[in-house]
C-alpha cells in the first residue's frame, strides 16, 4: 500500500498536557491547571473512567486556585515542553513528521481572559516555537482551545455559560490569527467539542454537580461554542484568506449490538447524539431536526436567534477532523459485558475485538468505517487529529520494545489506506501523544502513547530524558517509505 507523497503524517499533543511552565511568561491559571491527582490512588480510582478521581468539584477548584505548587497538579508540569521545545522539535525532525498538532494556551495570551491586549510574552513563546517548526520544515496544525481556558473567566464571568465569553474567545482568536496567520497551516477552533456532554470540566469548564438542569447548561454552553467556532472560521477566512479551518470531535464509532432492528435504531440515536449533532452544525451550518427532538426529551429550551442561524449557515468548516481510539456498541439489551472507552463512562464489550491495557476496544476496521461514514455524510476532506495506543510501557535495555504499539499502528494505518481506496479524501494523521505526555483523563505519565519515551513518573520525578522507543524507528521508516512496506 502506498500513501500519496503529500499525505501529512504527524504527531499531536496539547499544551496543557505537555508544556508545564504553568506560571511562567505571564501566564494566568488555566482550568486544566486545577485538576488534582494523587499518585497513591489505586488503579481503579485513577482509570475508572466512570468517575475520574481528578474531576473538579467546587472544593477542589478553590484548593487549586490557592495552591501555587505543582505536587498534585501534573498538568502544571507536563513534560516541560515549554523549556525543551527546541530539542523536542529536533527529535520530531529526525522522526520525519510532516505536521505537528499542538494547542495554544488561552491563559498564556490572555492571563485573566478579559484583557484588552494580549500578553506579549505568551505570543513570543509561540513565535519561537512556530519558527523552530518552520525551520525544520514541519507544518503546524493549531488547536485554539484544547480543554483549557483562563480560570478567571470561569470565576468572574461564568465561562461558557456566559455568551460574553464568545467575545473573549474572539479576542484570543484575533491575537493568534493576526500574529500567526502566515505560519499556521491548519486551524481547529475547539478540540473534541462533544466533550461538553462527556467531560464537563474539560469541554465547557462547568462543575456538573452545581448545575440545576445540567442538560440546559450543556446545550447553552455548546451553542456559545458553536457560534464562537463559526466566528473563528469567518475571521480566519477573511483575515488569513485561507480555507483551512476544521471541526473536531471525539469519534465514537458505534455498531448495533445485534441485527435486532431496535439495536439498529439505538445505534442511529446514539451516533447522532454523541457525534453527528456536533459536526452537522459545524460542517452543514444548522441544527438538525433530530436535535430538537433531543432537546424536548431533555427539557432543554434553546434560544437560536435569526442572527445566530445566519452566522452558523455562512461559516461552515473547510475540513472535518476527529479523534479515533476505539469503537462501541449500542443495544437495547443489557446482556453485554461492560468496559471503558475515551470519555465514555461504560461501553459494551465487542466479543470480536481485543482491548487495551485500559479496556479501550482495539478496532482498526472501526477507523475505516468511521472515515467512510464521515466522508459520506459531509463530503469534506478528513483529517485524523488523534489516534494511538495508550499502554503501560516498560523501559528495558535503554529503550521500550513496544511491539504492541507497532502492531496497533500498522493495522490502523492499513485501515486508513483502505478507507482512501474506498474513495475517502483524507489528507493527514497526527498520532496522539507521539511524545509521552501527561494523559488527559487519568493525569498519569504511566498511560503512555508515545514513540518517544519521556523519563518522568506520575509524580514528575525522573530525568525528563527523551528516549526513542522501537516504534520511533518503525514510524520513521513508515513515513520515509510512505507506508510501502506496511
Ligand atoms: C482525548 C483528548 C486528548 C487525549 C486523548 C487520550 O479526549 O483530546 O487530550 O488525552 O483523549 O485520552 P487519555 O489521555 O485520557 O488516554
Amino acid at each position: 500500500m502506498k500513501f500519496p507523497k503529500d499525505f501529512l503524517w504527524g504527531g499531536a499533543i496539547a499544551c496543557s498536557q505537555a508544556d508545564g511552565g504553568f506560571d511562567e511568561g505571564g501566564k494566568g491559571l488555566s482550568t486544566q491547571d486545577c485538576r488534582y491527582f494523587d499518585s497513591n490512588w489505586d488503579f481503579d480510582t485513577i482509570y475508572n473512567v466512570n468517575a475520574y478521581a481528578s474531576d473538579i468539584t467546587r472544593e477542589r477548584l478553590n484548593a487549586a486556585i490557592a495552591d501555587k505548587g505543582t505536587e498534585h497538579y501534573p498538568l502544571r508540569r507536563g513534560i516541560d515542553f515549554y523549556h525543551r521545545f527546541k530539542e523536542d522539535i529536533a527529535l520530531f525532525k529526525e522522526l520525519g513528521i510532516k505536521v505537528f498538532r499542538t494547542s495554544s494556551c488561552w491563559a498564556r495570551i490572555f492571563p485573566y481572559g478579559d484583557e484588552e491586549k494580549p500578553n506579549e510574552e505568551g505570543l513570543a513563546y509561540y513565535r519561537a516555537m512556530f519558527d523552530e517548526l518552520k525551520k525544520n520544515d514541519i507544518k503546524i496544525l493549531l488547536t485554539i482551545c484544547h480543554y483549557d481556558m483562563p480560570v478567571a473567566l470561569v470565576e468572574n464571568y461564568g465561562g461558557w455559560k456566559n455568551r460574553k465569553t464568545i467575545d473573549f474567545y474572539m479576542n484570543y482568536v484575533r491575537a493568534m490569527v493576526d500574529n500567526f496567520k502566515d505560519v499556521v497551516d491548519y486551524w481547529i477552533p475547539f478540540n473534541e467539542i462533544n466533550a461538553a456532554r462527556f467531560g464537563h470540566w474539560d469541554g465547557i469548564s462547568i462543575i456538573g454537580e452545581e448545575e440545576e438542569n445540567i442538560n440546559q447548561t450543556i446545550f447553552e454552553c455548546l451553542h456559545h461554542q458553536f457560534i464562537a467556532n463559526a466566528k473563528a472560521v469567518e475571521y480566519i477566512h477573511e483575515t488569513a484568506g485561507t480555507y483551512n479551518v476544521g471541526s473536531m470531535i471525539a469519534a465514537f464509532t458505534i455498531y448495533p449490538g445485534t441485527c435486532n432492528p431496535d439495536d439498529v435504531m439505538q445505534e442511529i440515536n446514539d451516533i447522532r447524539n454523541s457525534n453527528w449533532f456536533y459536526t452537522d452544525i459545524m460542517a452543514r451550518g444548522h441544527y438538525p431536526n433530530y436535535a430538537f427532538r433531543l432537546f424536548d426529551k431533555l427539557n432543554v429550551k434553546l434560544e437560536i436567534s435569526e442572527e445566530d442561524k445566519e452566522i452558523l449557515k455562512n461559516n461552515t468548516v473547510d475540513f472535518v477532523s476527529f479523534s479515533y481510539y476505539a469503537s462501541m456498541i449500542a443495544s437495547v439489551s443489557e446482556d453485554f459485558e461492560v468496559t471503558t472507552g475515551n470519555m465514555a463512562g461504560s461501553v459494551y464489550v465487542n466479543p470480536y475485538l481485543k482491548k487495551s491495557d485500559f479496556g479501550w476496544t482495539i478496532d482498526p476496521q472501526g477507523l475505516r468505517i468511521c472515515m467512510n461514514r464521515f466522508y459520506d455524510r459531509y463530503e469534506k476532506p478528513i483529517f485524523i487529529a488523534e489516534n494511538g495506543l495508550g499502554a503501560f510501557d516498560k523501559l528495558e535495555d535503554g529503550t521500550v520494545h513496544d511491539y504492541y504499539r507497532i502492531e496497533y499502528l500498522r493495522e490502523h494505518f492499513k485501515a486508513i489506506g483502505q478507507a482512501m481506496d474506498d474513495g475517502v479524501e483524507c489528507f493527514g494523521y497526527t498520532m496522539w501523544g507521539f511524545i509521552d505526555i501527561v494523559s488527559c483523563g487519568p493525569l498519569t505519565m504511566d498511560k503512555r502513547y508515545g514513540v518517544i519515551y519521556v523519563d518522568l513518573d506520575n509524580d514528575g520525578n525522573g530525568t525528563g530524558e527523551r528516549i526513542r522507543k522501537d516504534s520511533f524507528h518503525w514510524y520513521k521508516h513508515f513515513i520515509e517509505t510512505q507506508g510501502e512496506e506496511l
